[in-house]
């Protein structure tokens, strides 16, 4: 794969992750009422900083069976969200979108029970720029996204790079979720 530094030097990533129903319903339903919702979350950080809203691209969506975790859960659904804007990366900056993050995950029903355990909404901040920060709350680049084929492939699908055939496959756009 072509992921490199330079690649992502003035990008940020979010990995989106579903495994239970929201009160918006099955995890479709759930990424799919998202997409707005954490669109205008980012555009409203960003004016909070004084800055125009960042370019954003969603990947295709991946379904696969849960990592880790306790057994007989369902198998998720997880997307990546590039997102392309001006301003540096900066730790109290992640903090400030890591809270935004968190209140969009309270609003679709999360709840934290155990590491790795099933899930309403997953939104993990994977890495900004080059930024390396390590706080109790927030760890970036999130240790774990280079050896998670349901982050690898939605974003070797945005890049045009060759999809591991052990790797979850992209799913077909649907309505309110075309890539
Ligand atoms: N936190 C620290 N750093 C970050 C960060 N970079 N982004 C803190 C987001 N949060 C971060 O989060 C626990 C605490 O981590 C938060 O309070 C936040 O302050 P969590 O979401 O409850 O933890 P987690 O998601 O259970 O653990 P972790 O280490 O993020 O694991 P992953 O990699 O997210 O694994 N299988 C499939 N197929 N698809 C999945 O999406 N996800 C997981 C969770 C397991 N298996 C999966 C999937
Ligand atoms: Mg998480």
């Amino acid at each position: 794969m072509r992921a490199s530094l330079a690649d992502q030097a003035c990008t940020l990533a979010i990995g989106i992750g579903a495994n239970l129903p929201s009160p918006a319903g099955e995890p479709l339903a759930t990424l799919l009422a998202l997409r707005p919702l954490l669109a205008g979350a980012l555009a409203a950080q960003w004016g909070a900083w004084g800055l125009e809203g960042p370019r954003l691209r969603w990947s295709p969506l991946v379904c696969s069976q849960a990592v880790g975790g306790p057994p007989g859960q369902p198998n998720y659904l997880n997307a990546v969200l590039l997102v392309e804007g001006d301003g540096a990366p900066q730790s109290a900056r992640a903090e400030q979108l890591l809270e935004r993050l968190q209140g969009l995950e309270r609003q679709f029903g999360r709840e934290r029970r155990e590491r790795w355990g099933p899930r309403s909404l997953d939104l993990d901040l994977l890495w900004w720029g080059e930024l390396r920060c390590s706080s109790e709350n927030l760890v970036v680049p999130h240790p774990l996204w280079t050896q998670r084929a349901f982050v690898l492939a939605p974003l070797a699908a945005l890049r045009g790079d060759p999809i591991q055939p052990e790797w979850p496959q992209p799913l077909p756009g649907c309505p309110g979720w075309p890539e």
